[in-house]
């Protein structure tokens, strides 16, 4: 092993510099010269990365595969290990674009975990439908995850060393601790451990995981923790739990990691930190802040953060079995679409221009970080003084753009899915308000449970979509509403005004909310009502 300390020092009192340089000589370059982030971790566990499938396939990537090989011990196939990439129709098994990253791997010198058996989500209808179109019944089912796993683990037998067996089957509900999925459903309760059983038998070498997210949430802890008992019981104990860690710069605490760390590893799993980033955006915040660049303090404060995780990580190394990031570019990062699509946000450890950031050091030296930034204060974006404005005249309509709103932790957010758009108008002493709604997890039709509300004056004004006003519109519907508008609003010309659409999501815990101007959550009063000026 390198003794990577004497690099640390000198990237360290480089890195003002380089956070100010413009451009480098060349894109990488810096990075094939600082030392290796893995060999960091030589004495306490593997560092890997996932990798996105044109990485493999596109030549003006060929860098960036220089830099994994350098750094990284271990890859994931970002997605072409899922089910709708292995095996999209019934008994057509796709193994080209997996197996090219399993060879490169091989060829460098770097090991291969699998991702994924069983999931949710990326698996093709097929799976779940019967042969009249219903429903597939339960023994049917049973059979093509029994093909699927034994198919795919032995083709990769010997060559992938361990696989996410179960992804994301938790919820953050204790008292209704399994996530309510066509698997679930079919199924019921004993598919789990009936998973992890055939994935055994299909591989007994392989080491098996359960994956899941927001672990550090006590009441997700606390449904992994129950199906473990269970799994235990059942005689199908994982090997390894993956704590996901897809995090934020603000949330959450080091501690709250540190508590479930130490009660999944004391059920007598290893745990693996399975796909690490770092939002730097309040999972709150929808605004596109930081298009142009990363301010300064953020990038030294996402590198305190950092620094402080991986520093816990390497107390606990021997719980950990892997610590794997799901992204390190910052331009390929996942959380670039996710919640808000197309946002920039800079959850890795390598810049826009491909040079490393203060993240990358963090990572890599934390106590070397520490030692010449820490620590660092918090940075808080500044919010906006004023508040939105929007004007409505008779012969124009104005649209509204709705933002998500700050959400509890059960809300989802599936924008590719439901379009929600808002026109304004005035028709004499009224607004009209049309609310159009293209919701393609349900037809085309907005939920029963859908509410619109409409904060006029210091009051909301409710209407739920039970209403009769709500008529068909092209792929979708139109809900139209009109509030009558007092003497002293219309003498005035103008008003308090906020407004907010829910509905349900798709997965019955969670909720969509959406609202114009104040985007905190909160049943009352908006504490930051827009202006809606009648002109
Ligand atoms: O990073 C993956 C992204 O490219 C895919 O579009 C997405 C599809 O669902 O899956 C992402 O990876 C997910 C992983 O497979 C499971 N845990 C959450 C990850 C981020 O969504």
């Amino acid at each position: 092993m390198r003794n990577s300390n004497s690099h640390a020092v000198v990237f360290a009192l480089a890195l003002p510099a380089m956070v100010a340089a413009s451009e480098p000589a060349a894109p990488h370059e810096s990075l094939m010269h600082a030392s290796s982030l893995h060999h960091a971790y030589a004495d306490a566990f593997p560092v890997g990365t996932a990798v996105p499938r044109d990485f493999l396939t596109d030549r003006a990537y060929a860098p960036r595969l220089d830099v994994i090989r350098r750094h990284f011990d271990h890859v994931v196939a970002e997605n072409e290990m899922k089910w709708e990439r292995l095996q999209p129709e019934e008994g057509v098994f796709t193994f080209e674009e997996a197996d090219r990253l399993v060879d490169w791997a091989e060829a460098n010198g770097l090991r291969v975990w699998g991702h994924t058996l069983l999931w949710h989500n990326q698996v093709p209808d097929w799976v779940f439908e019967g042969p009249d179109g219903g429903e597939a019944p339960p023994a049917l089912l049973r059979e093509r995850l029994h093909t699927h796993i034994e198919t795919v683990m032995g083709h990769f037998r010997g060559r992938v060393y361990g696989w996410d067996v179960l992804n994301e089957v938790l919820t953050s509900d204790p008292a209704d601790p399994f996530r309510d999925s066509r698997w679930l459903r079919i199924l019921g309760e004993d598919y789990m451990a009936e998973t992890i059983r055939l994935a055994r038998a299909a591989d007994p070498d392989a080491l098996l995981a359960v994956n899941d997210y927001g672990m550090s949430n006590p009441d997700k802890l606390a449904s992994a923790l129950h199906l473990l008992e269970r799994l235990g019981a059942e005689e199908a104990m994982p090997d390894i739990f993956g704590m996901q860690s897809h995090m934020s710069v603000y949330w959450p605490p080091v501690e709250m990691i540190e508590n479930s760390l130490r009660a999944l590893a004391a059920t007598g799993v290893r745990v693996a930190i399975s796909e690490f980033d770092m939002s730097v955006y309040d999972w709150t915040d929808t605004a596109d802040r930081y298009r142009e660049a990363l301010p300064e303090p953020l990038a030294l404060f996402q590198a305190d953060r950092i620094a402080r995780v991986m520093q816990l990580y390497r107390r606990c190394a021997a719980d950990i079995e892997r610590v794997t990031h799901w992204g390190p570019f910052d331009d390929r990062n996942w959380k670039n679409n996710f919640p808000v699509e197309g946002r920039r946000d800079h959850a890795g450890l390598i810049d826009r221009h491909g040079r490393p950031k203060p993240a990358f050091l963090a990572f890599q030296s934390p106590g070397v970080f520490l030692a010449a930034f820490g620590p660092v204060p918090e940075w808080r974006p500044e919010e906006p003084e004023t508040a939105p404005e929007v004007s409505v005249r008779a012969d124009r309509p104005a649209y509204l753009r709705l933002s998500q709103l700050a959400v509890p932790p059960n809300t989802l957010v599936d924008r590719g899915r439901l379009r929600v758009s808002v026109e304004l108008a005035l028709a004499g002493d009224a607004l009209e308000a049309a609310l159009d709604v293209t919701d393609t997890r349900w037809n085309g039709r907005a939920s029963d449970e859908t509410v619109l509300r409409v904060y006029l004056d210091g009051k909301w004004h409710a209407f739920s979509a039970d209403v009769p006003e709500w008529e068909a519109s092209g792929e979708g519907e139109r809900l139209r509403v009109r509030l009558a508008l007092s003497p002293h609003v219309i003498e005035a010309g103008e008003i308090a005004f906020d407004l907010e659409w829910r509905a349900p999501a798709a997965d019955p815990r969670g909720t969509y909310l959406l609202r114009w101007a104040d985007t905190a959550y909160g049943d009352d009063a908006p504490e930051r009502a827009g202006v809606l000026r009648l002109d």
